[in-house]
């Protein structure tokens, strides 16, 4: 490739260019915009800075002015606030462009439609809240599984769990990427603007077969990703909200109510999302907060309930069983 065709590809700028693939994301285009942005004034800040010093070097070489030294000119105020000002401006310029897109990244709008990811080594399993199930990786060159169903032009937050070590999970055309820890939940979510099929890829490194942690993404209208949902669905009894019930029923309803009353402990319907005094300040009710609230009770007691401790469920309920509460907690808020 030679630099002509090289920095026409970087100069494009279409929706699908030198570094990156198509923009298939609502987000897509902000983030590019901030690439290109950092990219370009980081670029002028090169050229000038390498040009000066390539020109004063020439200019007051060793060999031109003889050897003694001569004083140093008096600084200039004007040039000084110049150099430190002006590229300020552009320093304050890319923060503010990426922290406000960063802000946006990190809050998934509450409407958005969920769907579970849990990685482990070496795949992706999806799973949706009509309890249809999904899972993706590579073997000998060929994708395995279904990958991840997405409708079009909704918004979607996939949460992540790891089963074993961190992972990373990645979908480039939707610019987004976000480390899966395990022992705790985090998320990406998008809004998918453009049909078809997108790689996912784990973004780090997890173990031998870390690069067969291959899937895809393929994006549908509503009405195919409601048929899909339908085909795929094994149980319709088995909706996460139906599991994590009928766990509800077993293990806690001798402390918890769910229909506002206090038992032994406080009643949980309404609570996801609010925010709940805690010895010590408050909190937002939300996914980790339970999944602590279940494995590790006394890290955060509800103020009032101070003298009666809930006893832990580690080793008792699964990563699945917890995440199946949740989801039933979730739904006596809707
Ligand atoms: C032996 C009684 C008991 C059992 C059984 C019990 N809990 Fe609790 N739970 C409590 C008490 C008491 C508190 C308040 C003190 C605290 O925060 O640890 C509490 C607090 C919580 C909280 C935090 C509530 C808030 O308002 O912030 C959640 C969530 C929770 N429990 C979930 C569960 C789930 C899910 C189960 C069943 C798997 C369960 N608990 C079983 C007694 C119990
Ligand atoms: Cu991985």
């Amino acid at each position: 490739m030679n630099m002509y065709t090289l920095l026409s590809m970087m100069l494009q700028h279409q929706k699908e260019d030198f570094f990156f693939p198509s923009q298939a994301s609502a987000n897509a285009a902000t983030v590019d915009f901030i690439f290109y942005f950092i990219f370009y004034v980081s670029l002028f800040a090169f050229i000038t800075i390498v040009l000066a010093t390539a020109i004063f070097a020439w200019r007051y070489r060793r060999s031109k002015v003889g050897m003694t030294p001569e004083d140093s000119p008096h600084h200039s105020t004007r040039i000084e606030i110049v150099w430190s000002v002006v590229p300020s401006i552009f320093m304050v310029m890319m923060f503010w462009y990426g922290f406000e897109d960063f802000t946006e990244r990190r809050t998934p709008p509450a409407d958005s439609y969920e769907i579970h990811a849990k990685a482990s080594k070496w795949q992706w399993e999806f799973e949706y809240p009509n309890g249809a199930s999904s899972f993706g990786f590579i073997d000998a060159g060929e994708y395995q599984g279904k990958g991840l169903f997405v409708p079009l032009g909704k918004n979607v937050r996939i949460r992540l769990e790891s089963s074993d070590v961190l992972h990373s999970f990645s979908i480039p055309n939707f610019r987004v990427k976000m480390d899966v820890v395990p022992g705790r939940y985090t998320d990406v979510w998008f809004n998918a603007i453009e049909l078809g099929d997108f790689p996912i890829f784990c973004t780090e490194y997890c173990g031998t077969k870390h690069s067969r942690m291959l899937s895809k993404v393929h994006v549908v209208s509503e009405e195919d990703f409601a048929v899909w949902l339908k085909e795929n669905q094994e149980d319709p009894n088995a909706s996460p909200v139906d599991k994590g019930k009928r766990l509800f029923s077993a293990k806690c309803t001798a402390c918890h109510a769910v229909d506002g009353s206090t038992k032994i402990g406080p009643a949980l319907n309404g609570k996801y999302g609010t925010i709940e005094n805690i010895v010590g300040g408050t909190v937002t009710i939300d996914d980790n907060y339970i999944r602590r609230s279940i494995l590790d009770p006394s890290a955060d007691i509800v103020v009032g309930f101070e003298n009666v401790p809930m006893t832990s469920f580690a080793g008792q309920l699964s990563d699945d069983d917890i995440s199946n509460i949740t989801a039933y907690l979730k739904s006596l808020t809707e």
